[in-house]
């Protein structure tokens, strides 16, 4: 479903051995070192989701290789399955696929973390960002490009779904303010949620 100009939703799109997959990954993924951390911004506040990341280490608001804000360790590699993984799902939102993805940021939500409204732009490409959510439901807010505030669309995203944000809705603001706790699938023994986004970096290897 078009929820915006270039934003894609498609619900269901991983299968159930596939989100089990991915949750095994992401549990190997985070794991120190360069495991799961707790974002901290210059303001002084904390990121209610804990985060861990592959290819490039995001900290705000920059990309290093190494966990500058962690551990120092080298950041993750970033697998080549995962970017066929991206790529696919960018031609099945949007019927066509980007330069290879290299960048994967993955948010961990227990108890009642959440995101604040933001915008993703410390990438140097435009490319579509692909999410995947896995686990328990939550309400994903898709705002406007302009301003941190209304209009915006409420949009529940469940495990399995895919979405795509690509042309004027890739610097959109965007959040979640809720997780739905134990509506995860029982079979994929996940508490909370999950969310996985594929980015193209842009930067010079
Ligand atoms: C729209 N993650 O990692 S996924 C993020 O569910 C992030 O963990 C949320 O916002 C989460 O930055 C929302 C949907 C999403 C991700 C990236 C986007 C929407 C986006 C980048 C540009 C526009
Ligand atoms: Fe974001």
């Amino acid at each position: 479903a078009l929820v915006a100009p270039g934003a894609v939703h498609v619900p269901d799109w991983l299968d159930a051995d596939r989100q089990r997959e991915l949750v095994a990954a992401c549990r190997e993924w985070a794991r120190p070192p360069a495991g799961l951390r707790t974002v901290r911004t210059p303001g002084g506040g904390t990121m209610t989701a804990r985060q861990v990341c592959l290819g490039w280490h995001w900290h705000p608001y920059a990309y290093a290789r190494t966990v500058v804000d962690g551990d120092g360790t080298p950041v993750k590699p970033f697998p080549a399955w995962l970017d066929e993984l991206g790529r696919r799902a960018a031609a099945d939102a949007l019927g066509r696929a980007p330069e290879p993805y290299d960048i994967a940021l993955i948010n961990f939500y227990d108890g009642d973390a959440r995101m604040g409204m933001h915008r993703d732009a410390d990438e140097k490409s435009d490319a579509p960002v692909v999410s995947l959510s896995l686990g328990d439901t939550c309400v994903f807010r898709f705002g406007n490009a302009e301003t941190r505030t209304r209009p915006w669309t409420d949009v529940e995203l469940r495990s399995g779904d895919l979405f795509v944000f690509g042309g004027p809705s890739r610097l959109a603001y965007h959040g979640v303010p809720r997780v739905r706790p134990g509506t995860a699938p029982a079979a994929l023994g996940l508490t909370g949620r999950l969310n996985i986004t594929l980015r193209v970096s842009g930067f010079p290897d």
